[in-house]
């Protein structure tokens, strides 16, 4: 890592969003994770900011990617998917972090069954963006450029 180094932000992805853009475009859009790492990268190369996109299918493997980021990471910008709505282990993880947690859904989760409407991981986060389909996470990484100046 060279010196000229930004501070590093970590977006985490969950469950099933490696389909994203090649299912359900009506509900996801055709953006892919890919693309979304792109768009994230070049608002965070405009603040100084690295940007690191990764995707599990497994919730201890995310915490796992949570606990990482305690080293590595000034913020953690997290869509957990389906954990969202379940997971008292991703809050904990999230709730050992020290910077910044931004949640994001791309769908508008109140819009869909009653199940997704609760989230977990709002108790620790900062701030939700919700609805804004894939514009969502490079809004989040010009909020972490905020909340980090
Ligand atoms: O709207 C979101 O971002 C969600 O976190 C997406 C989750 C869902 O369980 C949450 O309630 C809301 C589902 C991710 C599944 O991603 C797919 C993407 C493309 C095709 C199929 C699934």
């Amino acid at each position: 890592m060279g010196n000229d180094a930004g501070k590093l932000i970590t977006i985490l992805n969950g469950p099933n969003l490696n389909l994203l853009g090649r299912r359900e475009p009506e509900i996801y859009g055709h953006e892919t994770l890919d693309d979304v790492a792109v768009a994230c990268a070049e608002v965070g190369r405009a603040l100084g900011l690295d940007t690191e996109l990764k995707q599990t299918n497994h919730e201890g493997e995310l915490v796992e990617m949570v606990h990482r980021a305690r080293d590595t990471s000034a913020g953690i910008i997290i869509n957990p998917a389906a954990f969202t709505h379940t997971s008292v282990a991703i809050l904990d993880a999230l709730n050992a972090f020290d910077g910044p947690v931004l949640e994001v859904h791309i769908s508008n989760v109140h819009q869909r069954e009653a199940f997704r409407h609760h989230s977990y991981v709002s108790l620790r986060a900062d701030g939700v963006i919700v609805g804004f389909g894939t514009e969502g996470y490079p809004l989040a990484v010009r909020r972490m450029g905020t909340l980090l100046a």
